[in-house]
């Protein structure tokens, strides 16, 4: 066994502890009291009960640090702290749907990072329905339990497996993501739309897709699964190709070779419009 650091054995802590209970009330989904944020957001109980066990756990191993939570928004703490970054749920529209594919997200953000500016130290994406614990810390690269990951060595598009998001009722921007579907598409071996952002950045790190693209995902979303990526030695950078991935909400991820050929593409679709 690898050994991590205190902070990752208190975020899988937290997320194991919260995950039971996720379980069940996956398998009482039916069940399940549901109520509607938005037009198409639904946020379930077991959204916030899973938050507030992963708040608590968290809360107790580190008190004066803040929190970004999904559900509970900010809760300020030491600003020369670090602060969680937290997902309870992330796939809510698959677990209402009965559909096997979501996870719990955290991550550790650093006030003062490497170049002064905030910056994600520590992430892990934790899968209840398989127990598995995708994890990074930065500098120490991205693992799946014990093991080492690495980005897919795929260099032709026309093998690699591309996840995305598409934007859903009103929310996002359809036509863009349209454009870049359609300079994709056929260029490559296949697309997948799994519903977790999170998940789909951890299993780019681990080379199960070779890439993914999606936009206008919240920090909560991401933050872990872009550590997971680029620890795994990925790229990720906005549609330009910038080191602006977060501030402009835009998610280009892939190996050093994939990224560069799916950029173009990306580029090209959003030139001709
Ligand atoms: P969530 O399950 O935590 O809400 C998938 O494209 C990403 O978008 C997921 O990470 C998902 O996170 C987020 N998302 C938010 N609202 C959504 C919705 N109504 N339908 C699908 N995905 C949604
Ligand atoms: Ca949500
Ligand atoms: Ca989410
Ligand atoms: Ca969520």
């Amino acid at each position: 066994m690898v050994a991590h650091s205190g902070l990752l054995t208190v975020m899988e802590r937290a997320a194991r502890k919260a995950a039971p209970r996720l379980r069940r009330d996956f398998n009482e989904v039916q069940h399940l009291q549901v109520s509607r944020k938005g037009p198409a957001d639904f946020v379930s109980m077991a959204d916030q009960r899973a938050e507030r066990t992963l708040y608590d756990e968290l809360k107790k191993a580190r008190p004066d640090w803040g929190f970004l939570l999904e559900e509970g928004g900010e809760i300020e703490g030491d600003p020369d702290k670090p602060r969680w970054i937290v997902d309870p749920l992330d796939g809510t529209t698959n677990f209402l749907h009965g559909i096997p594919h979501f996870a719990i997200s955290i991550a550790v953000e650093d006030p003062h990072g490497s170049q002064g500016k905030p910056e994600i130290t520590t992430a892990l994406v934790y899968q209840p329905l398989t127990d598995e614990s995708f994890w990074a810390e930065k500098g120490r690269g991205a693992w799946l339990h014990d093991g080492r990951l690495r980005v897919s060595s795929r260099r032709n598009l026309d093998e690699a497996l591309i996840a995305t998001g598409i934007p859903f009722l009103g929310h996002g921007n359809f036509a863009q993501w349209s454009r870049i579907f359609g300079a994709v598409a056929p260029e490559v071996a296949g697309i997948r739309r799994f519903g977790s952002a999170a998940l789909d950045l951890a299993w780019v790190a681990a080379g199960r897709y070779d890439g993914f693209w999606e936009s206008d995902l919240k920090p909560w979303d991401v933050a872990a699964g872009l550590l997971l990526v680029r620890e795994a030695g990925g790229f990720v950078t906005d549609f330009r190709g910038a080191d602006r991935a977060m501030e402009r909400s835009e998610f280009l991820a892939a190996n050093d070779t994939l990224h560069s050929k799916l950029h173009k593409l990306v580029a090209g679709a959003l030139r001709n419009r």
